[in-house]
């Protein structure tokens, strides 16, 4: 890996990292509407995973997706201005925290159910097999959701259609408050892909480099025809399920255990002790990271909110005109 993509993706995880901040501070002046999640813990698990992807494949994930977007091209003014539901907006300021979508950047949502939009990646890996694109469809999840029906019809069904679909399993510990093992039958959740033939591993998510590696090898055996493949990266969130979650469910010393682990931290001491970058360059990186969220918040407060004549669009597909 060159030098500029590895600074690429530095930055990448700190500018997730300040957004997310900013999103809670925002949230609590009360400018940003129904839910929030943030995904501080959690930005080597999709920085890494995105970072291995070609244009062709597509990326869908549940509502914690501020982090999966920016991964995906979206600017921090796109998704800081869908936070504050203004028209400027990746959706426009109509789909808000749980919603954010670009499919010019092959990024399909966002989706607020809890497992709904994995039938939907195995539709969108039907449509690439169908039309001989050699896409691979990445789909992104929480532990929470391979309880869930529609989890375990989309993996029956990509296997048995042999879909180029890789279903990525983001291990975070817990469901909206409740730990894996007391709402998994199965703790060790890749064993749940066993069940559907599929050929499945386990990986540490705290550290971008280890995420990478495995998902540009399973991302290209898919592409070459290996079919469905299932991908559980373990990772922490280190805030609580939403906005207003008292946590009652986990202990603070398990939280600062996990934090010694922070992702950006052991990506930071990666670069400098292989000597890819020194702290200086770093520090710089920091700083512009804080220019850009600083000016997507004023860049979002500016912006005008959608007008009334929205509520109309994008109910049902639009006809292009004259047709
Ligand atoms: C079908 C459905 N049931 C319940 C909910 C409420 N809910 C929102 S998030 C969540 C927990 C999901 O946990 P997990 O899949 O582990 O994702 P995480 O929040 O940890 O990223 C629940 C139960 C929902 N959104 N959809
Ligand atoms: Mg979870």
């Amino acid at each position: 890996m060159e030098k500029k993509e590895h600074l690429e993706l530095y930055q990448q995880m700190v500018v997730i990292r300040l957004v997310e901040e900013r999103a809670a501070e925002l949230y609590q002046q009360g400018k940003i509407g129904g839910f929030l999640h943030l995904y501080i813990g959690q930005e080597a698990v999709s920085t890494g995973l995105i970072s291995a992807r070609k244009p062709q494949d597509r990326v869908i994930t549940a509502y914690r997706d501020h982090g999966v977007a920016i991964n995906c091209g979206l600017s921090a003014n796109e998704v800081i201005a869908e936070l504050l539901g203004k028209a400027t907006g990746c959706s426009g300021g109509k789909g808000g925290s749980m919603h954010m979508a670009d499919v010019n950047k092959n990024f399909w949502g966002g989706h607020a159910i809890v497992g709904a939009h994995l039938p939907l990646a195995a539709g969108l890996a039907l449509g690439d097999l169908y039309q001989k694109q050699d896409g691979v469809t990445i789909c992104m999840f929480g532990d929470g959701a391979t309880n869930i029906g529609y989890f375990h019809e989309a993996l029956n069904l990509s296997k048995v259609w042999n879909l180029p679909v890789l279903w990525v399993c983001e291990n975070n510990h817990y469901g909206m408050g409740t730990a894996v093992d007391r709402a998994s039958a199965v703790s060790e959740i890749s064993q749940k892909a066993i069940g559907y033939g599929m050929k499945s591993a386990q990986i540490d998510g705290m550290d971008l480099m280890k995420v990478r590696e495995k998902s540009l090898e399973i991302i290209e055996e898919i592409r070459n025809g290996s079919g469905p493949q299932f991908l559980e990266i373990m990772t922490y969130r280190f805030r609580g399920h939403s906005m207003g979650d008292p946590e009652r469910y986990r202990q603070q010393d398990e939280v600062r255990k996990w934090q010694l682990n922070d992702p950006i931290g052991i990506y930071r001491q990666f670069l400098e002790s292989g000597s890819i970058a020194s702290d200086e360059e770093l520090d710089k990186i920091d700083t512009k990271a804080k220019a850009i969220v600083d000016e997507a918040v004023r860049f979002a407060e500016a912006s005008p909110e959608p007008g009334p004549e929205e509520l109309f669009r994008h109910i049902y597909v639009e006809e292009p005109a004259g047709e």
